[in-house]
């Protein structure tokens, strides 16, 4: 099919049912917009930080929340992990950047309303494991942004963490957007590709991953 007649699939790449890929999607100016935005929300009111888990081991990579602050294995309004502060406020801008990227993967954004978002940043050795995003009370979609060095994504499935699964190259300006059957997937980041990045986005070394989510949470949670 043309791209006449199907304009939304120019280079969409739909890798399981409800998981598209869109390569470059994000302008150079908004991949310097982010990274800009990204580098504030890392400095406060609560600041980017390696999660410690239950068990005592210390994620490679740095997160930083906005809306809701995430931590293992809930969200809060306060980052009760860091510092005990408020988690700094979802901005506007950032939902219509969500729902213009669902629209741009489904053609539609099917009324979606994210209010928490997790900053991720890789350096050169940061992993994330597989695994899954639970702690949402909503089925709605999860948003990724990624800027800065490219990674290997793996991308499984919702049975366990094991095969099968897709691997995937991400790389600076990717939106990638997982909904339906595949909200639920096991995924992860088994490595980082240094210097392979977007001097141009403003980033030197390292990856950014922005994600959006709707929590289904209200109040305080
Ligand atoms: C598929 N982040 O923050 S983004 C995470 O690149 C996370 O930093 C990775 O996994 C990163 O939880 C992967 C892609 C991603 C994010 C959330 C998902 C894929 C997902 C939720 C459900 C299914
Ligand atoms: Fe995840």
């Amino acid at each position: 099919m043309t791209d006449a007649l199907f304009p939304l699939d120019r280079g969409r790449v739909e890798v399981a049912p409800g998981a598209v890929h869109v390569p470059g999607w994000l302008s150079p100016e908004r991949r310097r917009g982010l990274v800009e935005a990204c580098r504030a929300w890392a400095r406060g009111p609560v600041p980017i930080r390696h999660t410690v888990l239950p068990g005592g081991g210390v994620m490679s990579v740095r997160t930083v929340c906005l809306g809701w602050h995430w931590l293992p294995y809930r969200y809060a309004r306060t980052a009760d992990d860091v510092n005990g502060a408020p988690v700094a406020a979802f901005p506007g801008w950032l939902g219509d950047l969500g729902r213009e990227a669902v629209a741009a993967a489904y053609g539609e954004d099917g009324g979606y309303r994210p209010d928490a978002a997790l900053v991720n940043f890789y350096d050169g050795d940061a992993r994330m494991g597989m695994h899954q995003d639970r702690e949402e009370r909503s089925a709605a979609p999860v948003v990724s942004l990624s800027i800065g060095d490219g990674c290997l994504f793996r991308f499984g499935n919702a049975q366990g963490r094991g095969r099968p699964y897709t691997d995937v190259r991400l790389e600076s300006g990717d939106l990638f957007v997982f909904g339906g059957p595949s909200r639920f997937a096991y995924h992860g980041v088994p490595r980082v590709y240094p210097g392979t990045g977007d001097p141009a986005a403003g980033l030197r070394a390292g990856r950014l991953n922005i994600t959006l989510r709707e929590t289904g949470l209200s109040g305080g949670g």
